[in-house]
């Protein structure tokens, strides 16, 4: 796409009403869809092939898969970057989330905590907007819990069965439906503080 046609996207674009979230997890944007529109933002799934590098800091991961897709479509659009940290395993696996879960998946990290009892955990997440006129910009949320001796509950997706959200009692996020999950998750947080400053305080330049 010419620089000149991205510009006519940009101005057209209903900022603060619609947001592009670029991601191939229907999970991710079904709860993220629900936190936008309690700030009357309607969200439009994205699914551009993009790479992803491999780097120890989510935000680094976040903001260099942001340029990249808006590299790719030319559009204003947000992309999220999570991971799950647990503290017996000096936050592993961390920003490598994605490449454990389909590796060893979550009785891996069962069988990895076997025998130990301090089971606490968290998810932490990095949503990164960005445009063809602005840099990466980086909103964070944190959810904290314990990782479940078992996996419990069919809801939700990749770790949700073996993270017991400190908001939630004992159960875990694959035993809580979305809305209740969006309570208390890292990626709704995140959205939230995405939400708002996108509807208020970001410059409506357009
Ligand atoms: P994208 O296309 O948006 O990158 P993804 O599934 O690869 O989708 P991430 O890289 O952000 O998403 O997430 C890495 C992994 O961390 C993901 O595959 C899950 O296994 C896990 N994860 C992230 N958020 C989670 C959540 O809310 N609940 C359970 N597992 C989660």
């Amino acid at each position: 796409m010419s620089s000149k046609k991205k510009d006519n996207v940009s101005a057209n674009f209903p900022r603060g009403r619609l947001a592009f979230f670029v991601t191939s997890n229907v999970h991710k944007f079904n709860e993220a869809r629900r936190v936008l529109s309690e700030y009357k933002l309607a969200t439009a799934m994205l699914k551009i092939k993009a790479a992803e590098i491999q780097d120890d800091s989510l935000e680094n991961i976040a903001k260099a898969s942001a340029t990249n897709a808006v590299k790719n479509c030319g559009l204003p659009i947000i992309v999220e970057d999570a991971g799950l940290f647990v503290e017996a395993l000096n936050g592993f696996p961390g920003p490598y989330s994605s490449y454990v879960y389909r590796t060893i998946g979550t009785r891996g990290i069962l069988k990895l905590m076997e025998n130990v009892d301090k089971r606490d955990a968290y998810f932490q997440s990095v949503v990164a907007f960005s445009s063809p006129e602005e840099a990466p910009k980086c909103f964070h949320g944190k959810a904290k819990g314990k990782i479940s001796r078992e996996e419990r509950g069919s809801l939700g997706f990749g770790f949700d069965p073996i993270f017991e959200s400190s908001g939630g009692g004992s159960r875990t996020f694959a035993e809580m439906a979305t809305t209740e999950k969006n309570e208390h998750s890292h990626r709704a947080e995140a959205l939230r503080k995405f939400a708002k400053w996108y509807t208020c305080g970001s410059k409506r330049r357009f």
